[in-house]
């Protein structure tokens, strides 16, 4: 390795790009600055998890019914009381949050982003050590500026999104950062405690060889879905050679393998559950903008994941995502068998 390489940090890439716009308030570069801080101190805590008293539930349910974990409610706390110190949001919409947190006093009513997030991302896998991830996306709000933000300002589709990122948690801690100038990634230096570029300009390979799909559910999935997994295990990749199955259970580390690697994530719906599992603003919108931005492709099997106007802050939304190539493909199955 070039010891001599500069490595650029969050910090002087974000007054980089700054530099580029001369009207750009530093706003939303203030507002990613306080969301890696926060990151930080949750990466903490997540790599202290087997030592202290944090790892395991908390004992409540979040409005989903699921059990809130000990980090859950760490990270979500973290990162809304940073972002309520701040002075660059004036409210977050969170996954562990029945209603959205209204930052109300005179700056904040001043702000002109929200936030929305999934703080932290496959908490089913805390208590076994498998990679974690906080996502997030951030809108211009819609309401007048000088007042509280008000509901419609998070339910807006996810093209009207101004920037989106996922923390992952994992061998090593990255912040994977989109705005509609491009994809970046950040890994945290410990020694430093810096996010430094370590993946500019990041792009989606339009073929790869991963599919990611729970297979417990396999029964329950369309036949369009059926056949296009059926189809991967038998048919070859664009390369020649075999698919592979890859499922973590996490979704931010199943997408960031298939964003770097090229390769399918899916959580379709079931005839159980018709709207399957993830939420469509805390993790299927930031993680669509994101695929998006990166040449990939993201919907709910029929529309663009970022063309899908939210009803509810909590709603739920089948999702296909990952390499152009392969989505295409999925699609042609969903097409010829529904
Ligand atoms: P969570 O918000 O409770 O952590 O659930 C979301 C996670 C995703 O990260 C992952 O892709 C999915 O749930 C796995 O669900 P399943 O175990 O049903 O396959």
């Amino acid at each position: 390795m070039n010891q001599s390489r500069k490595l650029m940090t969050l910090d002087e890439f974000t007054i980089q790009e700054l530099r580029n716009f001369p009207q750009a308030t530093g706003e939303l570069s203030g507002l990613l600055r306080s969301i890696g801080l926060a990151c930080k101190r949750i990466n903490a805590e997540v790599n202290r998890a087997g030592l202290v008293d944090i790892l395991g539930a908390l004992g409540t349910e979040n409005v989903q019914g699921e059990e809130v974990q000990k980090l859950d409610d760490f990270a979500n706390k973290a990162l809304i009381d940073l972002l309520n110190h701040s002075i660059y949001c004036a409210g977050v919409g969170s996954e562990e949050n029945d209603d959205i947190v209204v930052f109300d006093d005179p700056i904040s009513n001043n702000s002109k982003y929200v936030l929305l997030m999934d703080p932290l991302d496959g908490s089913g896998n805390i208590d076994v050590n498998v990679s974690i991830g906080t996502i997030f996306s951030i809108f211009k709000r819609i309401s007048p500026l000088g007042q509280p933000v008000t509901l419609d300002d998070f339910l807006q589709p996810g093209h009207r999104m101004v920037a989106a990122g996922y923390v992952i948690y994992g061998s090593s801690t990255m912040l994977v950062y989109a705005t509609r100038r491009g994809v970046n990634g950040f890994t945290l230096d410990p020694s430093v405690g810096e996010f430094c570029l370590s993946h500019p300009n990041m792009k989606c390979p339009p073929h790869g060889r991963f599919y990611s799909a729970n297979y417990g559910n396999f029964g329950k999935y369309s036949p369009g879905v059926q056949a296009y997994l059926k189809r991967c295990e038998t048919k070859t990749t664009a390369e020649g050679g075999p698919y592979t199955e890859r499922y973590i259970g996490s979704m931010v580390a199943d997408i960031h393998r298939n964003l770097i690697k090229g390769g399918i994530f899916m959580y379709p719906g079931t005839t159980d559950r018709p709207q399957g599992k993830l939420r469509l603003l805390y993790e299927c919108n930031p993680l669509a903008f994101i695929v998006h931005l990166a040449g990939g492709i993201a919907t709910n099997g029929s529309i663009p994941i970022l063309d899908i106007k939210p009803v509810t802050l909590h709603q739920r939304m089948p999702l296909f995502i990952g390499s152009c190539g392969m989505m295409d493909e999925l699609m042609q199955c969903i097409r010829a068998e529904g």
